[in-house]
């Protein structure tokens, strides 16, 4: 776990950290969302999951895509909106997908990818598809809205293979958790919906490792959705346009509060392996600006050759090529 972890939660971070340069440099239009300290709990997520599977990221899943796969070149790709993108330059940044790769792209992040991986994975279960499963992530204050409760009873009454990963770094923007809900624990929850629950720390990646293993397993052997709940804080604003300083002092000060990536450092330096993180950071950066030069070499779209179509076709299914 360590290895393949590790090296995704730097990979995530640093990409991200080189979005927020382009993006003050003013090289990126529209906003720029960023997962800072919750690359672990994203990253178990998507590197536990297998090919085959199906992922919807949110805004904050850097580490889960590049976890399951999505290259970096593409994630750049989609940013400084180059034609040879997955989106070819026509959709902006975080509604990104690639259905050849499993990857959905989002409708929103406020709870509508729930009921989407729902769909996927009944329509999978209609064709025969076996032992796949779908995992989606949603904020603590996406749990508040219509589309997650609709979406997850759906897939618990069918007993779909979803996993459903929230990410509770206790703000919604800038609306703090107890204006959101009036529960203690949102894993508390999983028992009305019937279905099987986690708590995690979600500033300790060994553990939302364990955890996320745990629940994809139980999804793939049939015990139907599984919702595990993370609680750690976003380390940054809600976009790069927000400094996030409505977030208490109390909290960032918290457990919630430390940087997922600190935790795995110190984890390995006590082990003997600040040598082997520093490596994978290196490695990390080359890739970032490897990336950040090849796609700022390559052509953005001509509106009079598109096709105007978000997607390429080729992916999952018919569904793709019906108009
Ligand atoms: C239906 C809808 N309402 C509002 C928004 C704007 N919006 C995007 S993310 C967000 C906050 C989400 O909070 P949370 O679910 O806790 O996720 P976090 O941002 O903390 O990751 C809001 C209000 C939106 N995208 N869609
Ligand atoms: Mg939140």
């Amino acid at each position: 776990m360590t290895e393949r972890l590790g090296r995704v939660m730097l990979r995530a971070r640093l990409v991200e950290e080189k979005l927020g340069s382009l993006y003050r440099a003013g090289r990126i239009v529209g906003g720029v969302y960023l997962g800072r300290g919750q690359e672990a709990l994203s990253g178990a997520g998507g590197a536990l999951l297998r090919k085959g599977d199906v992922f919807a990221p949110l805004i904050r899943d850097m580490a889960g895509r590049l976890a399951f796969g999505e290259p970096m070149v593409d994630v750049l790709r989609a940013y400084l909106g180059s034609r040879l993108g997955p989106m070819r330059g026509r959709d902006g940044n975080i509604h990104r997908g690639d259905l050849s790769r499993g990857i959905l792209p989002m409708i929103s992040h406020l709870g509508a990818m729930v009921s989407t991986v729902a769909g996927v994975l009944m329509a999978k279960r209609m064709k025969g598809e076996k032992g796949r499963v779908g995992l989606t992530c949603a904020g603590d204050g996406a749990t508040s809205t219509g589309s997650f409760h609709e979406g997850l009873n759906l897939a618990a009454v069918e007993r779909l293979p979803l996993v459903l990963v929230v990410a509770d770094n206790g703000y919604a923007y800038s609306t703090p958790r107890e204006r959101q809900f009036a529960c203690e624990e949102l894993v508390d929850r999983a028992k009305g919906y019937g279905v099987e629950g986690y708590g995690v720390d979600g500033t300790d990646p060994q553990a939302c490792w364990n955890i996320i293993r745990r629940a994809v397993e139980r999804a793939r052997e049939g015990a139907g959705p599984q919702l595990v709940v993370g609680k750690l804080l976003r380390l940054c604003g809600h976009g790069e346009h927000d400094d996030g300083s409505y977030v208490h002092k109390k909290m960032k000060s918290s457990v919630r509060g430390r940087d997922c990536l600190l935790v795995m450092e110190e984890w390995m330096t006590k082990r003997r392996q600040a040598g082997v993180w520093q490596g994978w950071r290196d490695e990390a950066q080359r890739e970032v600006e490897d990336a950040v030069a090849k796609v700022s070499a390559e052509p953005v779209p001509d509106p009079f050759e598109e096709d105007w179509r978000a997607t390429q076709s080729g992916g999952m299914g018919e569904a793709q090529g019906a108009s």
